[in-house]
C-alpha cells in the first residue's frame, strides 16, 4: 500500500526529474542558495565513441616540375623492306655552258701523191711529184718527206708499179726504216709492190719512202698508164698527250 502511494506521487509531479537506479546525473544546484544542499561525487568519463565516416576528397594540388629524362631504351628491330618511294623532286638548275670546242679542221692532215717518172737514185727519199691531194702541205714535194704537224696515229700506204728491175722499198720514220717490201721483177711483165702501216707520230717526225740495197733494185715505174703512189693521213689525233 505504501508503494502504490509513492508511484502515484511520482505521476502527480511531472516536472520532477526521473532518477534511475544507476544514474550518475548530477542535480543542478538550485539557482538560489538552498540551505543544506551538497554537491555529489563527479562521475567517471564516458566510453570513446565509434570512428566517424571518411571525410570528402581534397582539391587537386598544383602540377609538379618536369622529371629527369629516362635511360635510352634498346635498339629496335630492323624494318621490313624499303619504304614507299617518295614523290618526284623538282628539276635541277641548268648546268654551266661548256667551253667552245676546237674546230675539226685543226686535226686534218692527209696527202696522196704519185711518181711522174722512174726512180733511178737509190738510198735517198723518193720524190713523188704528182700531187693528188696535199691540202695542208704537210707533204713536201721538194724532198719527198711527210712532216708531222699533229701528234697522233697515222696510216701510210704505197702501191708501186715494178718494171724492168726488182724493187726493194723501205718506209722510213725519221732515220729508221720501219717497213720493207721486196718484189722480184719477171721479164716481159709488170709487177706491183705494196705496203701499209700505222704509225704514231709526234710533231716534227718525218716519213718517206726510199729504195734500199744497191742500184739494181730501183725498178719503180710510172707512165701515163701506170702509177706508183704514196698516201698518208691522220687516223686520229692525241687527246691527252699520251701515245
Ligand atoms: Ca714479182
Amino acid at each position: 500500500m505504501l508503494l502504490l502511494q509513492a508511484v502515484l506521487l511520482l505521476l502527480a509531479l511531472p516536472n520532477s526529474e526521473t532518477v534511475t537506479e544507476d544514474s550518475e546525473v548530477l542535480l543542478s544546484p538550485p539557482k538560489e542558495g538552498c540551505a543544506g544542499w551538497m554537491a555529489g561525487v563527479p562521475g567517471y568519463p564516458g566510453h570513446n565513441g565509434t570512428p566517424g565516416r571518411d571525410g570528402r576528397d581534397g582539391t587537386p594540388g598544383e602540377k609538379g616540375e618536369k622529371g629527369e629524362p629516362g635511360v635510352i631504351g634498346p635498339k629496335g628491330d630492323t624494318g621490313n623492306g624499303a619504304g614507299i618511294e617518295g614523290p618526284r623532286g623538282f628539276p635541277g638548275n641548268p648546268g654551266r655552258k661548256g667551253e667552245p670546242g676546237e674546230g675539226a679542221y685543226v686535226y686534218r692532215s692527209a696527202f696522196s701523191v704519185g711518181l711522174d717518172a722512174r726512180v733511178t737514185i737509190p738510198n735517198v727519199p723518193i720524190r713523188f711529184t704528182k700531187i693528188f691531194y696535199n691540202q695542208q702541205n704537210h707533204y713536201d714535194g721538194s724532198t719527198g718527206k711527210f712532216h708531222c704537224n699533229i701528234p697522233g696515229l697515222y696510216y701510210f700506204s704505197y702501191h708501186i708499179t715494178v718494171y724492168l728491175k726488182d724493187v726493194k722499198l723501205s718506209l722510213f720514220k725519221n732515220d729508221k726504216a720501219v717497213l720493207f717490201t721486196y718484189d722480184q721483177y719477171q721479164d716481159k711483165n709488170v709487177d706491183q709492190a705494196s705496203g701499209s702501216v700505222l704509225l704514231h707520230l709526234a710533231v716534227g717526225d718525218q716519213v718517206w719512202l726510199q729504195v734500199y740495197g744497191d742500184g739494181e733494185n730501183n725498178g719503180l715505174y710510172a707512165d701515163n698508164i701506170n702509177d706508183s703512189t704514196f698516201t698518208g693521213f691522220l687516223l686520229y689525233h692525241d687527246t691527252d698527250g699520251s701515245q
